[in-house]
């Protein structure tokens, strides 16, 4: 099965919309293994976000995503990560389809809620860089088999 790594970033969690996020992947069906609230150091924000470093927004990002704590999270399951980013929507809000995520709670892209790995290499990097392996579980879930055929 597939892993992702998803974060409400700080707007979403001074906002109050941990649990709408987090409520949304699990009646999709997908399973919960990690999670963790912490307020981001700028050496991690800059890892995490290496891919954008030189870019104009880098700095403001860099200052958002440390602005306040977050809640990461690794969610399992089929197509996981391809999923996430549907239910998230586009990276700019005023693009994101009304339903997803953004689209529903976002107006500006320097405050989109949300992040989640945009492919199998991001989701193993980002994992790796927010989870020790101990801190990922393996647990079975008897309603699998109502959610999976
Ligand atoms: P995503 O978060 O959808 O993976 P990304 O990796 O391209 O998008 O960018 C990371 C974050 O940087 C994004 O969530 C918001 C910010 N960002 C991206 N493009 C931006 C832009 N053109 N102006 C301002 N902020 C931007
Ligand atoms: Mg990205």
């Amino acid at each position: 099965m597939e892993r992702t790594f998803v974060m409400v970033k700080p707007d979403g969690v001074q906002r109050g919309l941990v649990g709408e996020i987090i409520a949304r992947f699990e009646r999709r069906g997908y399973k919960l293994v990690g999670l963790k609230m912490f307020t981001m150091p700028r050496e991690v924000a800059e890892t995490h976000y290496a891919e954008h470093r030189g870019k104009p927004f880098f700095e403001g990002l860099v200052r958002y995503i440390t602005s306040g704590p977050v809640v990461a999270m690794v969610w399992e399951g089929k197509n996981v990560i391809a999923a996430a980013r549907e239910m998230m929507g586009a990276t700019d809000p005023q693009k994101a389809l009304p339903g997803t995520i953004r689209g529903t709670y976002g107006i500006d892209v320097g405050r989109n809620v949300v992040h989640g790995s945009d492919s199998p290499a991001s989701a193993a990097r980002e994992i790796d860089i927010f989870f020790k392996a101990d801190e990922l579980l393996n647990y079975e879930r008897p309603l699998d088999r109502w959610i999976y055929e």
